[in-house]
């Protein structure tokens, strides 16, 4: 039988390029983003190749992301694959000068909003006993670098609940695991530095991942047989050998 995909953030970067993916392989889409514009130019793209249903919500309004999902018709409403991806850096501030503003929105997209749009489709996966929960970490999940704090601290948070995802969600046969980029060419900079143009050269002068190289990675994940679960991935593009070290000359 066909699966139904659940993907956060699906309007740019890794959740769009991933929604792509997904379609070439037949898997039905449910996407999710608050530009609803781009979510409806998605849709009518991918509707060539599978069914696709869109949600327009703000991940860390815990209200609105239930009666988003509530409200799934039917066809869409069993879900078989979380891809909880929707999130971003604010700011790069030293912690001594950082914006509470900033603070606010990381924590409450990149963590809250992922716990709120897990608790609201967990049950039906322990109910069925089975689905496939794939969490976008970071590199800066697993190292903290200058001026990253809360942006880290974020990440950190997102592979620790991945971690007891993946031991409460064990005896339901539940796959649980995080894909943890390092530097993905996406728009990622662009909110990060608010539309200023350093953004413009953070991939300057090196080869960055694309976000097409982190959707086949996650395809790559969600089509393993039942008995494997790809738990924890941490990929750099080739130039990158930490959140610091970067060769230009690549
Ligand atoms: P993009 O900025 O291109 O995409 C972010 C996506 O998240 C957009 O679709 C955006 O949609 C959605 N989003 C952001 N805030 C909210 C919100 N409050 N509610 C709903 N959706 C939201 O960045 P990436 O593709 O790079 O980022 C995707 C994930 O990958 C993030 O979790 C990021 O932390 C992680 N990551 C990125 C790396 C990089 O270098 N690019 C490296 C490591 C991890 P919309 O604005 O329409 O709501
Ligand atoms: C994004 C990677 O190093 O730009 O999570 O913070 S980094």
């Amino acid at each position: 039988m066909k699966k139904t995909a659940f993907i956060t953030g699906a309007t740019s970067g890794i959740g769009l390029a991933t929604a792509q993916e997904l379609a070439k392989h037949n898997i039905k889409l449910i996407l999710c983003g608050r530009r609803k514009e781009r979510l409806e130019t998605i849709k009518r793209e991918l509707e060539q190749k599978t069914e696709v249903y869109t949600l327009n919500f703000d991940v860390a309004d815990k209200r609105a992301v239930s009666e988003a999902i509530n409200s799934l018709p039917d066809e869409f409403n069993q879900i078989d694959i979380l891809i909880n991806n929707a999130g971003n850096a604010h700011g790069l501030d030293p912690i001594q000068t950082g914006s509470l503003d900033d603070w606010d929105a990381m924590m409450d997209i990149n963590v809250k909003g992922l716990l709120y749009v897990s608790k609201a489709i967990i049950p039906q996966m322990t109910v069925r006993k089975s689905g496939h929960i794939i969490n976008i970490g970071s590199s800066a999940g697993k190292e903290v670098y200058p001026k990253g704090n809360v942006y880290c601290g974020s990440k950190h948070a997102v592979l620790a609940i991945t971690e007891g995802m993946r031991i409460d969600l064990n005896p339901f046969g539940i796959k649980v695991g995080a894909v943890n980029p390092g530097l993905v060419e996406t728009e990622f900079s662009k909110v990060r530095f608010k539309g200023d143009s350093i953004a413009d050269n953070v991939y300057k002068g090196f080869k960055a991942l694309q976000p097409e190289d982190l959707a086949e990675i996650i395809y790559f994940a969600i089509s393993r047989p039942p008995h494997v679960n790809i738990a924890d991935i941490l990929v750099f593009c080739t130039a990158q050998a930490s959140s610091t070290i970067v060769n230009k000359d690549l």
